[in-house]
């Protein structure tokens, strides 16, 4: 490994959870040449258009290169390591010893492509007594986690590449992809005649486009399809009488209920025809194999945790599960949420699902007088200045705290309001990996090697919290001894080392990733020191899944690890076969529980509830933050990335635009309870009248080539509100933003 080498050498795109693998050349520091991976055991070769574009992740003008330490006139100064290290953990000690650990929020933690980081702040938290979070899955997933803790207690996935019927549900796979080789599958499945695809979404997707039933709702109305697709089912007799006798606990509470639905008055109500969508709901009850994917179509709009409730009774109630092309509970390499029931947050009382506090909520969290409120904050691979809702509100907030840190690669908005900022090593300048592995029968796990040595003045963010954690004082050096010892001796030794240590010594335990990095971690070649923590997981995963484990070849937790560290291209570390979904399913009797009475009370409620929340004020929905082919959440701040759709444009109906007066090409301004904006607008056939949309990760400023200060396109969360919110999972509306468009004076660009 050197900064400039002839060799294609394995990593993976970032860009999104897929994590495709990828070859680079690399000259200079730059990625100079990328191509898919054929070894990758997930992606096979597959990437799509944006990974080529990685470069301008690497070398990207607002690269951090030393900490810094806010001056009380809000500059920065640059400040060495070892001074940023002892003032950062004095800062925190002190909150800790005056107002409590639990007084120090942690925010982010990984991104699309980094878990590692996260895996250790655990240790430099838990030394202080912090333990409240949250990051972006509590601004998306944590609606479907709280149903899924309900149902089985686990994260399903749909097997698509063998799905008879796929079914989308606020997901536009073309463009957002989220499952492995997603447009190589997309294509096959419109090319088969005998498989179908149904779309539920209000825009002419290029997913809908392929759709052999494309339910267009009106936006936010889902919950109506959703409980009259399932009525369907009930109604005409089409559940799988079998599956459901022999795995399912509640069907009964749930059939009264949805035979009640008046399905043509709901169909009505969410402007679908409903001659389509019975026709959609008998396709799904007449294949061998459906597979359903939910996302932010439904996730960020109204009703959030009643659609995640309802779409999955479209694969329970017709026995989609454990058999191929359905929906599979999976095997993880380490959990994405917490296990335990809802908590509730010190200061508003909002639900704290899977570990998680609502992003939404973060800011109420802070700026108070209560008494419990959060006095300081790390983030951690996370702009939530930027991408959660409300960033007046964030940023007011943010400036209130004692103390926040935030650790990056990037000087970003939130960096910019931070007592000190650390910088990073990129993604490909470390050892890295993620824990989005979430696929069945086959699991993937890949650990990214470095390309090159870190840009000068930073560190893997494992190296940063291990010298936090010891700055602390919390280990002495010679509790780790003799587990440095064992190390050398190789695997079995310090596995022995390690339970006999961690046994007799619960300070040890309390920081486990710090020790396996201070003992393991030195042994391990190749600069991957920062994969110790890797071993402790990998012992868990071959003790949770026996079997799976040995299906794919790794005999033990120790097998399963060094396959892990010279796997370049990522292994498989799960075969499943389709019954384990069952031993899969958390509950004592290993059957599915699908009767929540709070969600039945809201299905029988629909009748009342009103679809829209728009207003004469604020007569258009708009959907702020939609994911296209140049856009890639905050991780790409170079805005010259992008080929195509520089600005980011606003897209609306050819009606809205005619009685609105907007041109293609001009310029709109948008207003929301919440704040303003100007936006480039494009007529668009693909939107319905009264719901217009902008893309998400715009509006990220960047220091171009002439030191100019450029930040194309809308922030989306200029205008979104926090206070528009899910009532379970407190996850954001940020698809449903009420709002008045209208033209500018000066239409041309
Ligand atoms: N290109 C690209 N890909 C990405 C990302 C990226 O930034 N760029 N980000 C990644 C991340 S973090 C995530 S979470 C995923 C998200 O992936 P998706 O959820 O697929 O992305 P979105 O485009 O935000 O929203 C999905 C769809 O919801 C639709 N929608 C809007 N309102 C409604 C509604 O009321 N009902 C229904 N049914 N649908 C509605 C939109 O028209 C859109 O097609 O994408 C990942 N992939
Ligand atoms: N209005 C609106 N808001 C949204 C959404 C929306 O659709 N609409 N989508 C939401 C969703 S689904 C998501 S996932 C979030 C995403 O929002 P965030 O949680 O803010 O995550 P990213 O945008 O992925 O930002 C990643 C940050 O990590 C930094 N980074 C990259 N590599 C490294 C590294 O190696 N180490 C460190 N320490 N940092 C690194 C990048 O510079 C960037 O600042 O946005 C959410 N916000
Ligand atoms: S953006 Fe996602 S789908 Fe595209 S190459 Fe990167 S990881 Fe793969
Ligand atoms: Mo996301």
């Amino acid at each position: 490994m050197t900064d400039t080498t002839d060799d294609w050498q394995p990593t993976a795109c970032i860009l999104c959870e897929c994590n495709c693998g990828i070859v680079v050349k690399v000259d200079d520091r730059r990625l100079a040449r990328i191509r898919g991976d054929k070894d990758h055991p997930a992606s096979q070769g597959y990437t799509c258009n944006k990974a080529l574009r990685l470069d301008h992740y690497q070398n990207q003008r607002n690269r951090l290169t030393s900490p810094m330490r806010r001056r009380p006139d809000g500059s920065y100064e640059e400040i060495d390591w070892d001074t940023a290290i002892s003032e950062i953990a004095a800062g925190f000690r002190a909150i800790a010893d005056t107002h409590g650990g639990d007084k120090i929020l942690y925010y982010g933690g990984g991104g699309q492509g980094n878990h590692l980081g996260g895996a250790y702040s655990g240790a430099f938290l838990k030394a202080l007594g912090s333990y409240h979070r949250s990051n972006a899955l509590a601004q998306e997933k944590t609606g479907e986690h709280w149903v899924d803790a309900h149902f089985y207690g686990g994260h399903t996935r749909g097997e698509f590449d063998h799905a008879e019927v796929s079914v989308f549900v606020g997901k536009n796979p073309w463009m957002s992809q989220s499952f492995p080789r997603a447009r190589v599958v997309l294509n096959e499945i419109a090319k088969d005649p005998a498989r179908s695809m149904i779309v539920i979404d209000p825009v002419l997707t290029d997913t809908a486009k392929m759709a052999d039933f494309h339910l267009r709702v009106r936006p936010g109305t889902d919950a109506w399809c959703l409980a009259a697709l399932a009525a369907v089912l009930v109604q005409e007799n089409r559940c799988d009488e079998a599956f459901l006798a022999e795995h399912v606990n509640g069907a009964e509470d749930v059939r009264a209920v949805l035979a009640q639905v008046p399905v043509s008055d709901y169909a009505a109500r969410c402007g679908v025809d409903e001659d389509l969508l019975r026709e959609a709901a008998r396709r799904i009850a007449r294949a061998d194999s459906v597979a359903v994917f939910e996302d932010l179509g439904i996730q960020q709009s109204v009703n959030s945790t009643l659609c995640s409730y309802l779409n999955k009774m479209l694969w329970i109630l017709t026995g989609n599960f454990a058999k191929p092309g359905s929906q599979h509970l999976h095997s993880s390499f380490a959990p994405l949420f917490r296990p335990g029931g809802v908590g509730r947050t010190p200061v508003t009382g909002a639900p704290i699902i899977g570990g998680l506090m609502p992003s939404n909520v973060v800011p109420d969290e802070i700026l108070t007088d209560h008494p419990d409120r959060f006095r300081a904050l790390i983030v951690e691979s996370s702009n939530p200045a930027h991408s959660v809702a409300d960033s007046a509100a964030v940023h007011a907030a943010f400036e209130s705290l004692e103390l926040l840190v935030v650790v990056d690669v990037a000087m970003t908005e939130t960096a910019r309001l931070a007592h000190y900022v650390l910088p990073a090593a990129s993604q490909f300048e470390k050892a890295e990996a993620t824990f989005f592995n979430l696929e069945f029968p086959r699991n993937t796990f890949h650990l990214r090697h470095r390309l090159m040595e870190p840009l000068e003045g930073t560190l893997p963010e494992p190296e940063i919290w291990a010298r936090l954690t010891r700055a602390l004082g919390v280990v002495d050096d010679s509790e780790l001894a003799p587990l440095r010892d064992a190390a050398e001796h190789g695997l079995d030794e310090f596995a022995a080392a390690f339970l006999t240590a961690v046994g007799a010594n619960p300070g040890l335990a309390k920081v486990l990733p710090f020790v396996l990095y201070e003992t393991l971690g030195p042994t391990l070649p190749d600069g991957l020191a920062g994969a110790a923590a890797l071993w402790g997981l990998a012992q868990k995963t071959a003790m949770t899944y026996p079997e799976a484990v040995r299906r794919a070849g790794h005999a033990d937790g120790n097998a399963l690890f060094e396959a892990i560290l010279t796997g370049r291209s990522g292994i498989t570390f799960t075969v499943h076969e389709y019954e384990d979904d069952f031993a899969l399913i958390t509950h004592d009797d290993r059957r599915i529980s699908i009767a929540i009475p709070e969600m039945l009370a809201e299905v029988e409620k629909l009748t009342e509830t009103p679809a829209a929340l728009t207003s004469p004020e604020f007569p258009i929905v708009l959907s702020a933050g939609e994911r296209r082919a140049f856009t890639a959440n905050d991780i790409l701040r170079d805005p010259s990335w992008r080929t195509r759709d520089a600005q980011g444009a606003l897209r609306v109906s050819p009606a809205d635009a005619a009685a609105l007066g907007l041109c293609d090409g001009g310029r709109a301004s948008i207003s929301t309870a919440a704040g303003t904006a100007e936006a480039v607008v494009e007529i668009s056939d693909a939107m319905l009248p009264g719901h217009a949309s902008l893309p998400n990760g715009f509006g990220v400023d960047y220091v171009d080539a002439e030191g100019h200060v450029v930040a194309p396109g809308v922030a989306p969360n200029a205008l979104t509100s926090s206070r528009w919110r899910d009532a379970y999972a407190g996850t954001p509306l940020h698809k449903h933003v009420p709002a008045r468009i209208e033209a500018m004076a000066d239409a041309a660009l």
